[in-house]
């Protein structure tokens, strides 16, 4: 495959590292006047990272503003999600109703909540088996799995006043720090697995770590990737990543985590390689 070779030759000759750290933070031209009104700063988590008014989630309420921000990838396959940042004690409630209202059925979490003594999430969801008001949904939390990189858990969501329920997984991974890279790639690409079973029907994944750009990026190109090479579609990272920053700025932050991600793709990329030429010789 063409695309791969390229990628294997930009990787080792460093050429698409160089164009990593060169592509644009944020797409010239696009607002987040929203993001900085008055009454919504204290709803961000960091001053730095705000939403597009184009592509942000608007809330069907008085006070509409989220820090989150809708994410569609179409490049010959169709993958919606909503990057979220990490919830603020005074956003649990509108971090519910977005779930809510986007029928949003997987929330992704790619941090702890507390990273070298510092807060990065507020823990929005409650310990099994409490139940908690955020306002009008009631979230109930009765399952709690560890798996060695990750925890599922899941959710049943009421609405007080329609009395509807409905069912929510999260999947919180747990071994990736900020500005970093996950501790182990073939437990990451389990991760994406899991999270691409989670597909069915055309509603949006939440997607959220702290400031939701650097982890929640590469969990999106990666999954992006992951599903191009399965169509047997060409993979070009960095126009998947400018995708991303015209719907949402700063998405993957660091060069180690380009890297990273370019690896694990040439790495899956190998396995499907492998694993066709074997299939071909037992009919030989
Ligand atoms: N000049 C930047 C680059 O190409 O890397 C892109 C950029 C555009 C950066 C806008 C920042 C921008 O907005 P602000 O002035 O709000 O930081
Ligand atoms: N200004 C913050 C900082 O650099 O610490 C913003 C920030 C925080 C940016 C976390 C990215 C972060 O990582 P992630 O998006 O993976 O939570």
């Amino acid at each position: 495959e063409e695309s791969m070779k390229q990628l294997e030759r930009g990787i080792q000759t460093g050429t698409l590292t160089f164009h990593f750290e060169n592509l644009y933070m944020r797409k010239p031209g696009l607002s987040v006047a929203c993001a900085r009104l008055p009454e919504n700063t204290d709803k961000n988590r960091y001053k730095d990272v705000l939403p597009y008014d184009v592509s942000r989630v608007v809330l069907q309420d008085q006070e509409d503003y989220i820090n989150a921000s809708h994410i569609t990838v179409r490049s010959g396959v169709c993958l919606r999600y909503i990057a979220a940042q990490g919830p603020l004690p005074q956003t649990c409630t509108h971090f519910w109703q977005s779930v809510w209202e986007q029928h949003t059925h997987t929330i992704i979490m790619l941090t702890t909540l507390t990273e070298r003594g510092r807060t990065k999430c507020h823990q929005y969801w409650p310990h099994p088996p409490e139940v908690r008001d955020y306002g009008y949904l009631r979230v109930s939390c009765h399952s709690e799995e560890c798996n060695l990189a990750y925890v599922t858990r899941q959710f049943t969501l009421t609405h007080a006043q329609l009395g509807e329920e409905r069912s929510v997984t999260h999947l919180q991974y747990v071994a990736w720090p900020d500005h970093g890279v996950p501790d182990d790639p073939s437990d990451f690409l389990l991760f994406i697995t899991s999270v691409r079973e989670r597909r069915t029907g055309d509603t949006p994944l939440m997607v959220h770590c702290s400031a939701g750009i650097g982890r929640t990026g590469v969990l999106i190109t990666m999954e992006t990737a992951l599903s191009l090479l399965e169509s047997g579609r060409p993979v070009f990272p960095l126009d998947i990543i400018r995708m991303l920053r015209d719907q949402r700025a700063m998405m993957i932050q660091t060069t180690c985590q380009f890297r990273f991600m370019c690896e694990a793709i040439l790495r899956v990329y190998r396995e499907r390689e492998e694993s066709i030429p074997q299939h071909h010789l037992q009919h030989c």
